[in-house]
């Protein structure tokens, strides 16, 4: 039966949302039999990096003082600051209420000690279990560092991720600073010169294969500066023109880059004080054109750029444009890049990733997204109706799991 009514459009694209089972396709999560690589809990909530530099603008203390401090000085440091001095409304901020809200936690209280010891005594993989079920998530994609020796002892030794969380190799210092990287790679026992040379490529093209072997991840990815810039002639892009792209193609995994970020801006701080700047897309044409059997998955930091990546991704079927990342993953950008998105390119897009850090922050991160997305398709298929479209509940269905899983799943060419 078409549906008649904009209530009964509401709710079936809202209930759609709510039952299609999420893969996220990009995380820092990872699978609790990874050991402490895992955050979760209301410490780590507090202190995720977007909130250390909100409550920078506050506190009168100096980072490295701050960061001195035990992780629960540091909680309880941000919690009367940005939500017992002010009111928590930054985006990142009223994530933290949703989230404890979602895990039955009482507000009203404000007791944060309280909150502690309701989550004390939970094991990660318990607690996994029940967030994974409360973001309605079914696939956890990863971000694999193969230089932290923490991953080295688990993909080395053979072990074997949660089914639910999906490796990703993820190669920032070979194409961002090849240079510093080559002493890391003789390290792990691959014998490179500093330069990009033809010794360099063959074993960065061995440290790859090796790295598919261990992790059998479902794509390689690496964050790029605002300057990238490809073809270029610098040892980073001969790294990826050499050895990077061909290799992708080898195993038939997609490149992420991830584009736009400037590392630390204000290093003291740390993982707070990175920025952002304008990238030039001109190089992922190039990319996307000049190699038409690799496939790029892409998402771009800053605002400026987001308009002329739909326009790319109009272009080239091997280009996927992905999420709303880190600074614009904020309900008013969000919405407008989702608008633009569903305007330009109809439903072949992936809307949004949640780049958690902390487990529990899917809560949130997603239940945000899912009502912006909610909000612009119930605006677009309203049009639809208007026009004389008759709308099947199914065909709802069908769209939002395009969305939210399968564009993904047949962009890699893998089932689930
Ligand atoms: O969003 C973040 O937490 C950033 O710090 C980065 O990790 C970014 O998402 C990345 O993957 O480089
Ligand atoms: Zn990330």
């Amino acid at each position: 039966m078409p549906i008649g009514t904009i209530s009964a459009l509401e709710e079936a694209v809202h209930e759609s949302l709510a039952r299609q089972p999420i893969t996220d396709i990009h995380t820092h999560l990872y699978s609790p039999n990874m050991g402490n690589l895992l955050l979760w809990g209301v410490d780590e909530l507090l202190t995720y990096h977007y909130l250390v530099a909100e409550v920078m603008r506050w506190s009168d203390t100096p980072p490295d003082v701050f960061y001195g401090w035990s992780k629960q000085q540091q909680a309880d440091h941000i919690w009367q600051m940005l939500f017992v001095n002010h009111s928590p409304i930054s985006e990142a901020q009223r994530g933290v209420l949703t989230t404890l809200q979602a895990l039955g936690l009482d507000l009203t209280t404000r007791d944060l000690n309280a909150y502690r010891a309701a989550l004390a005594g939970l094991t990660a993989e318990q607690h996994v279990d029940r967030v994974l079920a409360l973001a309605n998530i079914a696939h956890v994609v990863m971000t694999n560092d193969p230089f932290d020796p923490l991953e080295q002892a688990f993909w080395q030794a053979g072990h074997k991720p949660d089914p639910r969380f999906h490796p990703v190799l993820r190669i920032d210092p070979l194409v961002r600073g090849y240079n510093q990287a080559a002493p890391q790679l003789r390290d792990q026992g691959y014998d490179v010169d500093d330069d990009a040379t033809e010794r360099s490529f063959q074993g960065v093209r061995r440290f790859l294969r090796d790295w598919i072997q261990w992790m059998n991840p479902l794509y390689m990815a690496a964050s790029l500066p605002p300057t990238f810039r490809f073809p270029e002639t610098s040892a980073n892009a001969a790294i990826l023109r050499e050895c990077v792209l061909p290799i992708c193609r080898e195993a038939g995994l997609p490149f992420a880059m991830m584009i736009g970020s400037e590392r630390l801006i204000n290093p003291a701080l740390r993982l707070a004080g990175d920025g952002l700047g304008r990238a030039d897309l001109s190089s992922v044409a190039y990319l996307a054109r000049e190699y038409p059997h690799n496939k790029f998955l892409v998402t771009v930091l800053s605002r400026e750029n987001q308009h002329e990546l739909i326009v790319l991704a109009r272009k080239f079927s091997n280009l996927m444009i992905f999420g709303c990342w880190w600074f614009v993953n904020n309900p008013v950008i969000i919405e407008d890049i989702t608008r633009m998105r569903v305007e330009m390119l109809g439903l072949s897009f992936i809307p949004q990733h949640s780049d958690a850090r902390i487990l529990d922050q899917v809560i949130y991160k997603w239940a945000h997204s899912r009502a912006i997305i909610g909000k612009v398709l119930v605006d677009k298929y309203a049009a639809l109706m208007q026009a004389g479209w008759r709308l099947e509940r199914a065909e709802i269905e069908r769209d939002v799991a395009d969305l939210l899983s399968n564009n993904f799943w047949r962009f890699l060419g893998r089932s689930i």
